[in-house]
């Protein structure tokens, strides 16, 4: 995969891995991946509001400002944010096949420091009916138009479970405000979860006691393709086990020099349990030392040394195996629009 080969849409940029190294557990701000549908609007935070309405209430609307939110109990959290389709050019280089959406590497993914107060504490200072099923968290950036289609203002069903389990209602990234194109001046972070989830310029939340739907939960954000019923698989909800090397892609290693190779791993399923590390392709693979803490939520740092002793071109892997005992697999299974790419990536070098 080549860097020049990518077409993105104006405002998407992912995290560039080789600079990953050496700089701690969390992305810097300025070095996140950004992705949306829309323009990042320019939001007035003294005149902001959040809104939450709908039959899931008590007693009817309620609204939010800046202040309201900031006067509950807070709390902080390092969590990954990572797009549904990170990883989708590797359906085409490594298995040939032909898949839609914009074309990331492995950098649409970052870990940061998000700060704010749990939804769950929002929804029972709106009033939640027991019986409530189905959020509808709105972003306030403009109607995302398609091919001619308006779709409306970005949104996308969340299961009251998953509200009421760990989602947070941030004002801050990694100990500052957050910046517009990551969602000032709040947004949702839903860990574990498609970055869809996420929304950013948070502006109100339908609380519903019937299912509710939006395209991003039936047209885009499911698994179509052979193998899946016309309208798709469930929407998408925890994102696969996945590991990244912090070394650029035809990076020059020198023979006979030791390296320390090093990389992160993360999964939905919960904290990383072990990596195991290939430099000759996947013929033989190695146990990756892992280096701090592997958390839930977040990604697992480790490091291997290596000599290379062989002068040509390398093929570097990496997998991951998380708490559920899944592990990546050589492959991922193909789905028309490339979400959920889970398999090895083979990371090409050339030993000099
Ligand atoms: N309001 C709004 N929220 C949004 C989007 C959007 O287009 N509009 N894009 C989503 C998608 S697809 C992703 S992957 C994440 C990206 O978040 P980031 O740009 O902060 O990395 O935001 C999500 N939240
Ligand atoms: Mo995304």
């Amino acid at each position: 995969m080549l860097r020049e080969e990518l077409r993105k849409g104006d405002g998407d940029r992912e995290m560039n891995w080789e600079e990953m190294r050496g700089v701690g557990h969390h992305t810097p701000t300025d070095r996140f991946f950004v992705h949306h549908h829309t323009d990042a609007p320019v939001i007035d935070v003294s005149t902001w509001t959040l809104t939450l309405h709908g039959d899931g209430l008590k007693d009817g609307p309620v609204t939010f400002d800046h202040h309201d939110l900031k006067a509950m109990p807070s709390v902080t959290m390092s969590a990954f944010l990572e797009c549904a389709g990170n990883g989708r050019t590797f359906y085409t280089s490594q298995q040939n096949q032909r898949v839609s959406g914009t074309p990331w590497g492995l950098g649409a993914i970052g870990v940061a420091e998000w700060t704010g107060v749990p939804l769950r504490h929002v929804l029972e200072h709106a009033g939640l009916r027991d019986d409530a099923v189905d959020l509808m968290p709105r972003g306030l950036d403009s109607s995302y138009v398609e091919d001619g289609v308006d779709h409306g203002r970005f949104r996308r069903p969340l299961p009251v479970t998953k509200a009421m389990k760990d989602v947070l209602v941030v004002w801050e990234m990694n100990g500052a405000p957050l910046t517009r194109e990551h969602g000032f001046p709040i947004r949702l972070i839903v860990p574990d979860w498609v970055g869809v989830a996420s929304i950013k310029w948070l502006g109100d939340i339908e609380v519903s006691t019937s299912a509710l739907h939006s395209p991003w939960s039936t047209d885009f954000y499911r698994l179509f393709g052979l193998g899946y019923p016309d309208e798709g698989s469930a929407p998408l909800t925890t994102m696969p086990v996945k590991s990244a090397f912090e070394i650029a892609p035809y990076a020059k290693l020198t023979r006979d020099e030791e390296v320390l190779l090093t990389g992160r791993s993360w999964s939905g399923n919960g904290p990383i349990r072990s990596v195991e590390v290939s430099t000759d392709g996947g013929r033989s693979w190695a146990p990756a030392r892992m280096v701090g803490p592997r958390l839930a939520h977040t990604w697992a740092q480790w490091e291997l040394p290596w000599c290379p002793d062989r002068r040509g071109p390398a093929v570097l892997m990496a997998r991951a195996t998380d708490e559920l005992g899944v592990t990546e697999a050589l492959g991922s299974p193909y789905n028309a629009k490339g979400y959920l790419w889970s398999g090895v990536v083979r990371h090409e070098i050339t030993v000099v």
